[in-house]
């Protein structure tokens, strides 16, 4: 059953975040797909989701990564995004002093260099403990976390914002906002 909700949930992050093209899925630009049609164009593609197991999934993602609409009937990703289907409107917010980014040490130089870029994706993803960026960098090798100035860059006009899972998102991370790497 765990391996049945682990391979729903990369399936869901793929198609929600993504490539929702890939079963002829649409999302609209606040990322949310209809669940009796993600279910209908998931079977076409071979791949049995039941509401049953997309409410699961939800439930037990550690991360909070993804959720469903009151009436249940629409579900997207909290964020993470790469595909220009969506274009969520997150909340502004204020952030605290420090924000952290996790990644791992052969990026350094570049990031040193660039600063922080969101790559494939539509933001930089911040953590605001350095636990949570930690695991964050793992996925990509030997961690690293980077310090971010974040209250320094709110306070010269950048905005945060920050998704319904608690992810803080940015444009950019200039390097002169870094502060131990
Ligand atoms: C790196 C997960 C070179 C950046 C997590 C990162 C997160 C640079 C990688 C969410 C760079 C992009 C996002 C520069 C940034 N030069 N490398 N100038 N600037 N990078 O996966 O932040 O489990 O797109 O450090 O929990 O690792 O999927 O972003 O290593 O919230 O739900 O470029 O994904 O959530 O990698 O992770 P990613 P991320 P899920």
């Amino acid at each position: 059953m765990e391996k049945q909700i682990t391979e729903a949930s990369k399936f869901l992050s793929f198609v929600l975040r993504h490539q929702p093209e890939a079963i002829g899925l649409m999302l609209d630009a606040e990322g949310w797909a209809n669940v009796d049609e993600l279910i209908d164009r998931a079977a076409r593609d071979g791949r049995v989701l039941t509401y049953e197991l997309i409410a699961t999934v939800v439930k037990t993602s550690d991360k909070k990564r993804f959720t469903l609409s009151e009436d249940g009937q629409y579900i997207r990703a909290a964020q993470g995004h790469s595909t220009p289907q969506v274009a969520i409107r997150y909340a502004e917010k204020m952030p605290p002093e420090f924000l952290y980014h996790g990644t791992a040490s052969r990026f350094l130089e570049s990031i040193n260099t660039q600063g922080l870029v969101p790559g494939s994706r539509h933001y930089v993803h911040l953590s605001a403990d350095v636990e949570t960026a930690r695991a964050v960098g793992r996925r990509h090798g030997k961690p690293v976390v980077i310090t971010v100035k974040a209250m320094e860059m709110y306070q010269r006009g950048i905005t945060f914002y920050q998704a319904e899972n608690g992810v803080w998102l940015v444009a950019e991370v200039g390097r002169a906002f870094l502060v131990r790497c």
